[in-house]
């Protein structure tokens, strides 16, 4: 079968990583960015999720010619105000590691009982079309921020958030384990049944 080509707007290679797993049993072939031979770094100026994926995807799109997705995604904590949000990649400075941005978070809710430290990751997975037509969909993991980081497994922010019902972070679970819960895994698949409802 002729699989059709799908290049998905993103610079983060372990986003990449998760996202090729999600669509591995689809008739897509995901390229990156970089395989595409396209690399842009488009201004994320939008307010929401949805609309930066939107940007994201629909400037792929202009410059590539081929249909294109991409994901805006980011960590919600009720505490603070719904920070780091569409801020997540920026907060303390893009180039700042994770080890400072978690343990700067971590320190933000000290003396913040459990059923106060909720958050959630939020992805928003967007379409782009060569003929203009746009698609946008959401997924979210529901969590708390945990009182220390723990596991080597995903990125991010993923060693502080804690997951009531699994006992651990998201960090600590395998990638399979993962996809199959997370906000990108819920957003990829539903947008997965966008795709593959149309030829
Ligand atoms: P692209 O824009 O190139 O896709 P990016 O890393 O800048 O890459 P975003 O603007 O969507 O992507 O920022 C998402 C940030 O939210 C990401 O860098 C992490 O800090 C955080 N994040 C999103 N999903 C996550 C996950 O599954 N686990 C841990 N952290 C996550």
């Amino acid at each position: 079968m002729m699989k059709k080509k799908l290049i998905f707007a993103t610079g983060n290679q372990n986003k990449m990583k998760e996202i090729r797993m999600i669509l591995a049993d689809t008739d897509f072939e995901v390229l990156s960015m970089k395989e595409a031979g396209f690399d842009i770094d488009v201004e994320e100026n939008g307010k929401t999720f949805e609309e930066n994926a939107l940007i994201k995807a629909k400037a792929l799109c202009e410059v590539s010619g081929e249909m294109c997705l991409a994901d805006d995604s980011g960590l919600e904590i009720d505490k603070l105000n719904k920070e780091p949000g569409i801020y997540s990649a920026r907060y303390m400075g893009e180039d700042t590691s994770y080890r400072i941005k978690n343990a700067n978070l971590i320190k933000r809710l000290e003396g913040v009982p459990d059923d106060e430290r909720t958050a959630r990751f939020v992805c928003a997975v967007a379409a782009a079309y060569p003929d203009g037509r746009t698609e946008v969909v959401r997924g979210v993991m529901e969590g708390r921020i945990a009182y220390k980081e723990a596991g080597e497994n995903g990125f991010g922010y993923d060693p502080i958030f804690f997951l009531p019902e699994y006992g651990c972070t998201s960090a600590e679970l395998s990638p399979d384990e993962k996809n199959a819960i997370s906000h990108r895994g819920k957003a990829v698949r539903l947008m997965k049944e966008k795709l593959t409802g149309q030829s």
